[in-house]
């Protein structure tokens, strides 16, 4: 079988590039290992930041796509008291919150009902030929038997543990990674946020919680790397959020699942090799006190479409063949800011963990953000994407 375009993993990026080349008439095929069903229940991302709501603008796809609250305000709390933090500047619109769940799950109306684009779910065994002088090959295995894609490219957004990362020979990728020794239980629960994202730092340790969607929301809450959910029953849980909130009227209501992510930065270098294109999670990680990884997923694949329709359309291959040294420079910028957030936040909360001059100095770098204009220009930016 014949296609211009292969994309491995129907993901937050995968799922974008496949609309992107199927609205330009890109023939292109998707090909996932899950079903439909289950990606649509994944639970991850809550916020589109500004520059992302943009590029779906830009595409004619906000309006089928993004739904949501604008986000606009963060509330920098210190031991209890609210501090809130508003997104200026910029015409144009907002960041929305709107979770991964949602888009995706428009994206795979879009894309499978609405365009009636050409994606196999349940694949397994995806193997990668991506050799000099020889047509790129994607072949897989699902129910009906083993299946051969040859095609032009192939675009890997199939997350850190994915094929594609894993089919480029050693040697040819450089691994950049950052671990900061301690993680974050997520815990989904029943219970709205309508006001502000919170982003609370305490003396007992840091606590976020964030909107998803219009019944629940999620908090994260710094844990040691080596916690296992047994070390959290709900009513520990719920104790520390009291405590770290300092808002003791808090109630518990149910939990519906507890992950734990470890706090780590990776950027795997150059995102190419021959045909293959690497995108998203299965190029970069950044810790999620950001909330910046499917917005630089976003961001790959807003480059990536424009490269690729130029080598298609117009024979012109340059900015693909520039695609690594192109989106490296904001990838990088943007680690910055997430050390720079997951730092701050951190270090400004426990002192038995970071030390008081850490605690001292991070907190001075959070009165910044209130005090200099100059700082809350550039964290707006940061926060919309913009910088
Ligand atoms: P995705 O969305 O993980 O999609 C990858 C897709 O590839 C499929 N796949 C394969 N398909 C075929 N063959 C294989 N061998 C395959 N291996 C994998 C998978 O089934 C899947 O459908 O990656 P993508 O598109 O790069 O998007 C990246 C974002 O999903 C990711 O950066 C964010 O979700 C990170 N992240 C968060 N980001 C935020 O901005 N804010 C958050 O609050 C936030 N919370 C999270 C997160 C990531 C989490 N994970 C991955 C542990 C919470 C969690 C739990």
């Amino acid at each position: 079988e014949n296609t211009t375009v292969v994309i491995i993993g129907a993901g937050v990026s995968g799922l974008t590039l496949a609309t992107f080349l199927q609205k330009s008439g890109m023939p292109c095929i998707l090909v996932e290992r899950r079903d439909r069903a289950y990606i649509e229940m994944r639970q991850r991302a809550g916020v589109v930041d500004a520059r992302a709501v943009r590029m779906f603008e830009q595409w004619g796809l906000a309006d089928k796509l993004l739904f949501g609250p604008v986000a606009q305000t963060i509330d920098y709390r210190l031991n209890g008291c609210s501090r809130v933090f508003e997104v200026t500047g910029e015409d144009g619109s907002p960041g929305r919150f709107c979770t991964q769940q949602m888009l995706v799950t428009n994206l795979m109306r879009e894309f499978i009902d609405v365009m009636k684009g050409d994606i196999r779910f349940g694949a397994t065994d995806v193997t990668i030929l991506n050799e000099d002088g020889i047509c790129p090959q994607v072949n897989y295995t699902d129910v009906d038997g083993s299946h051969v894609l040859h095609c032009n490219y192939i675009i890997g957004c199939d997350g850190d543990l994915g094929v594609s990362r894993a089919s480029i020979p050693h040697g040819v990728l450089t691994k950049y990674s950052h671990e900061f020794g301690y993680a974050w239980l997520a815990a989904l629960v029943e219970t709205p946020l309508t006001g502000h994202a919170i982003m609370a730092v305490s003396d007992h340790g840091f606590v976020a919680q964030l909107p998803r969607g219009p019944q629940r929301s999620r908090f994260y809450l710094q844990c040691s790397l080596g916690d296992r959910p047994q070390d959290w029953p709900d009513e520990r849980l719920w104790d520390e959020i009291r405590l770290r909130l300092g808002d003791l009227a808090i109630e518990n209501v149910k939990v519906h699942d507890k992950l734990f992510v470890p706090l780590r930065s990776v950027i795997h270098a150059p995102m190419q090799y021959r045909n293959l294109f690497l995108s998203g999670d299965a190029a970069h990680l950044v810790p999620p006190a950001s909330a910046k990884g499917m917005n630089l997923a976003l961001y790959d694949i807003d480059v990536l479409s424009q490269a690729l329709l130029c080598a298609i359309r117009d024979n012109d291959t340059s900015a693909l063949e520039n695609y690594s040294d192109t989106v490296l420079p904001h990838l990088w910028n943007y680690q910055d800011f997430s050390v720079w957030m997951t730092d701050t936040m951190h270090d400004a909360g426990d002192p038995t963990q970071h030390g008081t001059f850490k605690q001292m100095t991070a907190r001075a770098r959070l009165d910044n953000l209130f005090n200099s204009p100059t700082a809350a220009s550039m964290h707006s930016q940061y926060q919309r994407g913009t910088n």
